[in-house]
């Protein structure tokens, strides 16, 4: 099998989600990172229209593909047969999805936002606040979804816990006064990332993305 090419960035944590779950498939990779002044110029634009990173290309099947959730659900579907990173039936099947559109749709984006406006040379505390308090609620649905468990879905970690694992991580970037708050708060969550920040292949690719910011030096 030939390497897939991930399109990614040292910061930006969408990439990983799709490094974390190639890693934990065994699937090789080569990551080429861009940067944000580039993304929306070609040749960039051709790969990805939407300009935005991850992208893929998978030479072994001719695919190039775009969004972090569909690159995920094609790896999954093409590559985890087996699965070990998912379930074949149905109710799991389909909750594993919904966590990773709860995922793509809630954690993403808030945690996204909040960064964003708090980047902001002029601060606007309604809309910080706004995307604070969905931070909180989101994290509020996983601590329930997790109470007497240690999974989202089933009896093993799935793609779906996976795929949380490179947002929360950041938090420090975000919002770094969230960061006790939330391990306070909500134990449930925390103990669950605890537990996935253990496997082998995460820690990998955590370490990968320590070494990329590292390379970025000041700039
Ligand atoms: N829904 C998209 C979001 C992708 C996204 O926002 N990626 C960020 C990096 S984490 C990006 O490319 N930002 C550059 C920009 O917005 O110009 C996905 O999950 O793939």
């Amino acid at each position: 099998m030939q390497p897939i090419t991930l399109y990614s960035h040292e910061i930006g944590p969408n990439p990983w989600k799709v490094a974390i779950i190639l890693s934990a498939l065994g699937i090789e990779y080569e990551q080429v990172f861009v940067d944000f002044e580039k993304v929306k110029q070609r040749p960039f634009t051709d790969i990805n229209p939407n300009g935005r990173l991850p992208a893929i290309i998978d030479p072994n099947h001719g695919i190039t593909l775009w969004e972090s959730g569909a690159i995920i659900q094609y790896l999954i579907d093409t590559y985890d047969t087996s699965h070990t990173l998912s379930y074949e039936t149905t109710a799991e099947k389909y909750h594993i999805q919904q966590w990773l559109h709860f995922q793509m749709s809630g954690q993403g984006p808030y945690y996204g936002q909040l960064g964003w406006f708090k980047r902001q040379p002029e601060q606007m505390p309604l809309a910080i606040q706004r995307y604070a308090d969905e931070v909180r609620r989101v994290t509020g649905v996983l601590e329930k979804a997790l109470e007497g468990k240690l999974w989202l879905v089933g009896e093993k970690c799935t793609y779906a816990d996976l795929s949380f694992v490179p947002w929360q991580d950041v938090l420090s970037l975000v919002s770094s006064e969230l960061v006790d708050e939330l391990a306070r708060d909500f134990p449930n969550v925390e103990a669950w990332m605890g537990r996935m920040k253990q496997r082998a292949d995460v820690k990998k690719v955590l370490e990968e993305k320590k070494q990329a910011m590292a390379s970025l030096g000041g700039k």
